[in-house]
């Protein structure tokens, strides 16, 4: 039933066509805007990470030594000339552009020198590589928390699709026997309290050594039907909010206190580790109302799959 949807979801030929035409577009137009300068164009996020569709937007990383562009608003002149309907959010942890182009009818959000989600993406392509339902898995998951609408950080109020797809991942490294390993080496030291704004030292490295780690989740052979009524079921009734925190970099439930993130702050009621940026909770979003909506839509999953019921009921938009 599930691998029916990932052919669904897939991304179609002519939007995988879309979004080439888009990036060589956006090439040109930094080469004709500022042709002395050298810029890279990076692509991340899901058109490259194996779990996009056609309706996923494009993820840009420009990579530049002339940061008079990390002035999003310089970008964003620069596009508005070519026709892009274009909006920045300057004041974002990461700055950004958000534009849309009318012609190819294509949303992007661009950033500049902000090179951390680059080496998340290749962690995810890694996860997707090691086993055959990681992909049909995750996407399942990311499609019914988009048409539940609950997969919105910035105007939603819920969780952005990069913390779901941690949720989903970090499921399948704690299964019995796992289906996903670590790839990231032994912790580096807990950043201490109220760290939120720490410029902490980042490691970059995980074994992405896929021809290894293909095939690790075979012991395993619960099916991707059973899985998702599982991870409905896990975070409807079994997993601890109040104390444990999510973490896909050391592949287990870490609990508050090892985080020092017992605070009770509004912003650490469902906790997410970034896996790179450790101190950051990429549940900050969701606060204790929007949580509890969360809840409830996990336990309406699980008991639409406990009755007998379809994928497609799961997520109905009404
Ligand atoms: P869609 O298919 O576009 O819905 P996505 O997988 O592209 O989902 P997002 O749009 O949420 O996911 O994010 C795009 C990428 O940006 C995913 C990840 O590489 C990076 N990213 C997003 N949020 C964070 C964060 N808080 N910290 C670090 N990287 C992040
Ligand atoms: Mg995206």
């Amino acid at each position: 039933m599930l691998h029916t949807y990932e052919t669904r979801l897939c991304p179609s030929a002519e939007s995988i066509e879309v979004k080439r035409a888009f990036i060589e577009k956006f090439a040109t137009i930094l080469t004709e805007e500022f042709p002395e300068w050298e810029v890279d164009i990076h692509v991340f996020g899901s058109s490259v990470n194996g779990l996009g569709t056609s309706r996923s937007d494009v993820d840009i990383c420009l990579t530049t030594q002339h940061r008079e562009l990390e002035n999003v608003f310089v970008l964003n002149k620069a596009l508005r000339k070519y026709g892009m309907r274009t909006y920045c959010v300057p004041h974002a942890r990461v700055p950004i552009v958000k534009s849309w182009d009318p012609e190819l009818r294509i949303a992007s959000d661009i950033n500049v020198n902000n090179t951390i989600a680059l080496h998340n993406t290749r962690m995810i392509q890694t996860f997707v590589a090691i086993d055959a339902r990681v992909r049909p898995f995750v996407m399942a998951i990311k499609n019914w928390s988009k048409c539940r609408e609950i997969n919105d950080a910035a105007f939603g109020g819920t969780l952005s699709p990069y913390a779901w797809v941690n949720l989903a991942l970090n499921f399948l490294q704690t299964r019995s026997p796992p289906i996903l390993p670590v790839l990231h080496p032994p912790q580096p030291p807990i950043p201490t309290a109220d760290d939120d704004s720490t410029n902490g030292q980042i490691d970059l490295s995980f074994n992405d050594d896929i021809d290894k780690l293909r095939g690790f989740g075979s012991p395993n052979q619960e099916s991707l039907g059973f899985l998702l009524y599982a991870f409905f079921r896990t975070y409807a009734y079994e997993f601890d909010y109040r104390h444990q925190v999510v973490s896909l970099r050391r592949g287990c439930l870490m609990r508050k206190e090892e985080k020092h993130w017992d605070t009770g702050r509004p912003s650490r009621i469902f906790c997410i580790e970034e896996p790179f940026s450790t101190w950051l909770n990429l549940g900050h979003s969701a606060n204790t109302v929007s949580v509890e909506g969360i809840r409830d839509e996990f336990q309406r999953a699980f008991r639409i799959l406990r009755d007998g019921g379809s994928y497609d009921e799961v997520c109905e938009v009404y």
